[in-house]
């Protein structure tokens, strides 16, 4: 077997790894900005941008840096001492965010579960739900995270299943529809204490709730006295062409998670935003994390945005996004029954006769395009922010060729 030989890597992850994931077969080993190479030297724009967290580009040089300078200073102290990278860098989110306080984690489910004990503590000491009553409203078809408490409210049966008993006090309500949100506060509205939503549902498939949908649920979080925490951890950050994905709909949400992107891909970062009535519910023993806030990932963390910022990536992506939307409907394609489209992150949905996403994404990769299907029928396309024009043009004809039209 030769040293390029695929087959050698993937037989070890077969035979060595959980079979927790179902990859395509490309191995890689190199990548820059918004490109990959794999082992026998083939070029694939990454239009999968690992999940959003690259929206930086892959080993973007200033995010190296400051990781690699910051190795060789102090990576970990611990949060029982201070360090001088974490201040500045909470200072910076804050600034950047308009939220008063940060909590930093690691993962974008630890970020989740933040709000998640936020938003109880805040219920009981501040809202004054009766012990132990606190209801948090979430949605169908929603994904933000791997832990059980998650994934006992995700109705995604793959992504739950056999992991019960759950945490109870989760309400689930349809996506998009306020109507269903309106009858489960007037029903339980003395005892949520949260909304907690998707902007837009990115394993859903991109889907873009109704535009009155996160404007109606702020009135009813507003009504109820509930808060409105928006998982902004794959659609922040410059993906949907805004900071926020939520602010495009004119809201200002209470409480924000982020993760993925706010590292740039170079290290797991995650935090959770919220203003100070709502933080302070936190005090010294109450919640942390090992890592969290370390000065490591507050170096990366702040040259992440740094570069969000100083390249205007998120104009950038709201740009370039609105272009390669209008290219995309102009597929004549017999496969696509719809698409979906905010900043630079597509839901291409084929029609079922196409017999599934995956042996499009298997054909693009040939074509060195690398996505993932979602949900069967749909392929979800997210490139890298640094993406140029050029690069998606030359996307584009290989998308036409393999979709037709
Ligand atoms: C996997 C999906 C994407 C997220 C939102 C929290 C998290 C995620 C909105 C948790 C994570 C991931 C994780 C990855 C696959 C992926 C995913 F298809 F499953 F839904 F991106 F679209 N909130 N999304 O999207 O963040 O703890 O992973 O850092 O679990 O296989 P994490």
């Amino acid at each position: 077997m030769s040293d390029v030989d695929p087959g050698r890597w993937i037989a070890l992850e077969d035979r060595y790894a959980a079979h927790n994931y179902h990859p395509l077969d490309v191995v890689l080993t190199r990548g820059e900005g918004p490109w990959v190479w794999d082992l026998e030297g083939k070029r694939y724009l990454d239009c999968l941008a690992a999940y959003s967290a690259v929206n930086q580009g892959h080993n973007h040089p200033r995010i190296v840096t400051a990781l690699i300078e910051q190795a060789k200073q102090l990576a970990l102290t611990s949060r029982a001492f201070r360090n001088d990278r974490f201040g500045p860098l909470c200072k910076q989110l804050s600034e950047l965010s308009g939220y008063e306080r940060v909590l930093m984690m690691n993962s974008g489910a630890e970020a989740v579960e933040t709000a998640i004990k936020a938003a109880r503590k805040w219920g009981y000491e501040v809202k004054g739900v009766p012990a132990g009553a606190a209801k948090i409203v979430v949605c169908e078809g929603n994904f933000h995270g791997r832990t059980t408490t998650i994934v006992g409210f995700s109705t995604d049966e793959g992504a739950r299943g056999g992991f019960g008993p759950f945490t109870p006090g989760f309400e689930v309500v349809r996506y998009g529809d306020l109507d269903a949100a309106q009858r489960v506060f007037s029903e339980q509205g003395e005892a949520i204490v949260a909304v907690l939503v998707e902007p837009v549902q990115g394993e859903g498939g991109v889907i873009i709730p109704p535009a009155d949908y996160l404007p109606g649920l702020r009135t009813l979080c507003d009504e109820h006295r509930a808060l409105l925490i928006c998982d902004e951890i794959q659609s922040g950050l410059g993906r949907c062409g805004a900071l926020f994905a939520h602010s495009l709909s004119g809201v200002r949400a209470d409480g924000v998670t982020i993760g993925k992107a706010l590292s740039g891909g170079l290290y797991p970062v995650s935090a959770f935003l919220a203003d100070a009535a709502v933080m302070d519910v936190f005090t010294p023993g109450t919640h942390g994390s090992t890592y969290g806030g370390n000065p490591l990932a507050c170096a990366v963390a702040e040259a992440a945005l740094g570069v969000l910022v100083d390249e205007q990536l998120i104009s950038r992506s709201a740009e370039l996004g609105a272009w390669m939307r209008d290219e995309l409907e102009a597929l004549r394609s017999p496969h696509i029954k719809a698409l979906r489209a905010i900043g630079l992150w597509y839901g291409i949905e084929l029609h079922p006769e196409a017999g599934g996403a995956r042996r499009f994404c298997e054909a693009l990769q040939r074509e060195g395009i690398l996505c993932k299907e979602t949900h069967t029928h749909t392929i979800r396309l997210a490139p890298p922010l640094v993406v140029e024009k050029a690069d998606l043009e030359w996307a584009l004809a290989r998308l036409r060729a393999v979709l037709g039209g």
